[in-house]
C-alpha cells in the first residue's frame, strides 16, 4: 500500500505544492495531507486506509453524502450517451428549470464550470449592464480567484496570510473597494463619494469563507436599497450556500431579493459546474443576446447537469433541510456543552448543516475579529479529531458542512470526538 506520505513526496514533484488547490495541503494546520482513495457517504477512506467521518464534504457540494447511489445512477445513465457535445442539450433545460423554480430571484440562467467563473462574470455583466466600473466587496469574503476579486479574500487567500494575490495589477485592484463587513455606514460612504460609478456590490451574503460570520440586522436590506438607489447592481454569491441553508438559499432565508446570484458545488452533484442567474433584463445582456462575452466549452456538459439535476431534486421538496437542520442542531448544541464543561472560549456560529468553531470568548462579526481567534488552539483541536477519525476543515477561516448521509451513529461518534478533542486542549 502507497501511504499518504508516499504519495505526498510524489506529488510535490508533479504539482506545485502537491495539491490542485491551496487549502488541501494542511499548510495552516501543520501535518501532511491523507490522500483519499474512496468516499461512500459520510466516509472518507483514506489511502493509509483509515476511514474518517468527514465534515468538509468536498467544501460543500456533498450535501447528499458521497457516492449517492441516485446521483451516481444520473451520471452513469447519460455516460451511456456520451459525456459532451459541445451542443445545447435536453439536460441543461431541466437544470435551468429546476434553479429558476427554486430560487425566485433567478428569471435566467447561464451555466458555467466553477464558482470563480460564475463570480468573474457576474461582476462582468455588472459592468457591462450599468456602463460602470468599480466594484465593491467586503474584507474575508471569498468569490473564487478571478483578478478583481482575489483581494482581501478569504478561504485559501487568508489561509496562506496573502488575501492580495501576487499577479494582480494595481489597475485592477484600483477598480475594487474593499469595505470591511457588517458596516453599513461604510458602503454608504462609498456610495456618497463614487456612487456614480458603483456597477455592483458582491458578498457572500452568510460568509462562510472566514468561518461562518452572519449579517448584522438591517444590513442585507441596507444593501439591497443602497443598490436600487443608485442603480447598481446587487451580487448574492451563494455558491457555498445555494441550496444548501434552504432550497433558496440565504435570499429566501432573509427575503432580500438580489439581482444576480452565482451558484457551484451543490448544483453540480460533486462534478464541475458553476452557475450565473437573476433578473432576465440583465442577464440577456450576455453574449449572444448581449455585449458582455462570456463562453465555456464544458459549459452545460450532459454528465455534469445529470448530477447536479439529481442533487436538486432530491432537495426539492424541501424535506432534506428538516433533518440536516436538526443535525446541524444537535452538533452544535454537542459542541457547546463540551464548551461549557471545559471552560474553553468558544463561538459556534450553525445555521442549518454549516457551522464552524472559533476559539474566541466574543462573537464574531467581521474579518477583524475572525482573525483574532486562537489559531493555534484551533490547530491542535484540528489534529485531535483527526487523530479520533474525524475531518474537519484544515482552516479555522473554512465552514463545517453536514450531509444527509450522516447517520446517527456518525453524529454521535463524531459529537464524542469534539467533546474529546477539547477536554484534551
Ligand atoms: P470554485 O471556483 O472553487 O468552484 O468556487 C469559488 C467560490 C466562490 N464563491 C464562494 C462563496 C466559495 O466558497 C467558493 C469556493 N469555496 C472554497 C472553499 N472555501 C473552495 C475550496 C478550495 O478553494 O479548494
Amino acid at each position: 500500500m502507497t501511504t499518504s506520505s508516499e504519495l505526498f513526496e510524489r506529488a510535490k514533484e508533479l504539482i506545485p505544492g502537491g495539491v490542485n488547490s491551496p487549502v488541501r495541503a494542511f499548510r495552516s494546520v501543520g501535518g501532511t495531507p491523507f490522500f483519499t482513495k474512496r468516499a461512500n457517504g459520510a466516509t472518507l477512506t483514506t489511502a493509509d486506509d483509515r476511514e474518517l467521518i468527514d465534515f468538509v464534504c468536498t467544501w460543500g457540494p456533498a450535501i447528499h453524502g458521497h457516492n449517492n447511489e441516485i446521483i451516481r445512477e444520473a451520471v452513469a445513465k447519460a455516460l451511456d450517451s456520451g459525456t459532451s457535445f459541445g451542443t445545447p442539450n435536453p439536460y441543461e433545460i431541466t437544470m435551468a428549470e429546476l434553479i429558476i423554480e427554486m430560487v425566485p430571484s433567478i428569471e435566467k440562467v447561464r451555466m458555467v464550470n466553477s464558482g470563480t467563473e460564475a463570480t468573474m462574470t457576474a461582476i462582468r455583466l455588472a459592468r457591462g449592464y450599468t456602463q460602470r466600473n468599480k466594484i465593491i466587496k467586503f474584507e474575508g469574503c471569498y468569490h473564487g480567484h478571478a483578478d478583481s476579486l482575489l483581494i482581501k479574500a478569504g478561504s485559501g487567500a487568508l489561509t496562506f496570510g496573502n488575501p492580495d494575490s501576487a499577479g494582480v495589477p494595481e489597475g485592477f485592484a484600483r477598480e475594487t473597494i474593499v469595505l470591511p463587513f457588517n458596516d453599513l455606514g461604510a458602503v454608504q460612504d462609498v456610495f456618497d463619494t463614487c456612487g456614480d460609478d458603483i456597477a455592483g456590490i458582491i458578498l457572500e451574503p452568510y460568509p462562510a469563507n472566514v468561518g461562518l460570520i452572519f449579517p448584522k440586522d438591517g444590513y442585507l436590506q441596507g444593501l439591497r436599497d443602497l443598490c436600487s438607489k443608485n442603480g447598481s447592481v446587487l451580487i448574492f454569491d451563494e455558491v457555498m450556500t445555494g441550496f444548501r441553508v434552504s432550497a433558496g438559499g440565504v435570499q429566501t432565508k432573509e427575503g432580500i431579493t438580489p439581482d444576480l446570484t452565482t451558484l457551484g458545488k451543490i448544483i453540480g452533484g460533486g462534478l464541475p459546474v458553476g452557475a450565473l442567474g437573476g433578473k432576465a433584463e440583465i442577464m440577456d445582456h450576455l453574449a449572444p443576446e448581449g455585449p458582455v462575452y462570456q463562453a465555456g466549452t464544458l459549459s452545460g456538459n450532459p454528465l455534469a447537469m445529470a448530477a447536479g439535476i439529481a442533487a436538486l431534486e432530491l432537495l426539492k421538496d424541501g424535506t432534506a433541510y428538516d433533518r440536516l437542520d436538526h443535525l446541524g442542531v444537535q452538533v452544535r448544541e454537542a459542541i457547546q456543552s463540551a464548551v461549557n464543561e471545559t471552560g474553553i472560549p468558544a463561538q459556534i456560529p450553525q445555521v442549518g448543516s454549516m457551522f464552524c468553531l472559533y476559539f474566541t470568548d466574543t462573537p464574531v462579526k467581521d474579518l477583524e475579529d475572525a482573525s483574532n481567534t486562537d489559531t493555534e488552539r484551533f490547530n491542535s483541536y484540528f489534529h485531535k479529531c483527526l487523530d479520533l477519525g474525524v475531518y474537519i476543515p484544515p482552516s479555522k477561516y473554512e465552514g463545517n458542512f453536514i450531509s444527509t448521509a450522516h447517520e446517527n451513529a456518525s453524529i454521535a461518534r463524531a459529537c464524542e470526538v469534539f467533546a474529546e478533542a477539547l477536554r484534551s486542549m
